[in-house]
């Protein structure tokens, strides 16, 4: 076993998933994989588990329903805990997450105890994103440090890394999105909580393949725990 677990949240990602477990296993030995499917209907879950007979670095978990992503990545930091590994680290199926990144994060988590990848810091960008789409992103980031005031550039980016050590210490209620902005309450908890956190630059490509999974109900939910997270103040 090795100390580090990526978790990699997956609803419907078929032709993603696969080739990126694939690459995974091949280039990145200093990692286990987890993969969290809601029963994917395309059967993304049972081809990963094809896949995870073969190696004992790659497992998969199963829920039965779409959960969201807030909750799979529940599940997984407490696998990733339960199993004792030292580190966690998330990342998108949709090679939005170029996995060259991962050595960086890796090296960070030496010295800091979440590692958040940053689109919108010097160096870190934005590829193939329809503006309609970059303007949401970015107007998204904005409204919740210029809220929260918390030092991320990029607070809802969902390529990140987190020490173990940490998370023990992280209470069930102070996540509670199902959307995305489960990244912002994260990181947000992680900063007040007076942990060390810290930003690299990391360019995100549009998905390869397959279904955005973003909704309207998934922007008004950040909308409103940023106002959650203000009002709290703890
Ligand atoms: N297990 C699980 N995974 C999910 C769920 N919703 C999204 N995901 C996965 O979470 C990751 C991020 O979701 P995406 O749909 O790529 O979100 P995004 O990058 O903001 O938007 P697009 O790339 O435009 O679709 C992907 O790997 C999804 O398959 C969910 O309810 N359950
Ligand atoms: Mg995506």
């Amino acid at each position: 076993m090795h100390k580090n677990l990526l978790l990699i949240p997956t609803y419907n990602e078929l032709n993603n998933a696969l080739p990126l477990a694939e690459t995974l296993l091949k280039n990145h030995a200093e990692l286990d994989l987890l993969f969290i499917d809601d029963g994917s209907p395309d059967g993304t879950g049972e081809a990963l588990d094809k896949l995870a007979q073969s190696t004992p670095r790659m497992h998969v978990m199963h829920r039965s329903e779409k959960t969201g992503l807030g909750s799979a990545y529940k599940a997984g930091f407490a696998w990733s805990l339960e199993k004792g590994y030292q580190n966690s680290l998330c990342m998108d199926a949709d090679w939005s997450h170029d996995p060259a990144d991962l050595p960086r994060f890796l090296r960070a988590l030496e010295t800091f105890d979440v590692v958040g990848g940053s689109r919108y810091m010097k160096d870190g960008g934005i590829i193939n994103w329809p503006l309609p789409r970059l303007l949401l992103s970015k107007g998204a980031a904005t409204y919740a440090r210029m809220l929260t005031r918390m030092p991320f550039s990029d607070p809802t980016g969902g390529y990140n890394a987190y020490r173990n050590d940490m998370l023990t210490q992280l209470p069930l209620d102070a996540v509670s999105s199902q959307g995305y902005s489960f990244q912002i309450e994260m990181k947000h908890w992680a900063w007040k909580n007076g942990f060390k956190v810290h930003e690299i630059p990391i360019l995100f490509t549009e998905r390869r393949e397959g279904k955005s999974k973003m909704s309207i109900g998934i922007v008004k939910e950040a909308l409103w725990i940023v106002w959650k997270l203000v009002l709290k103040r703890t």
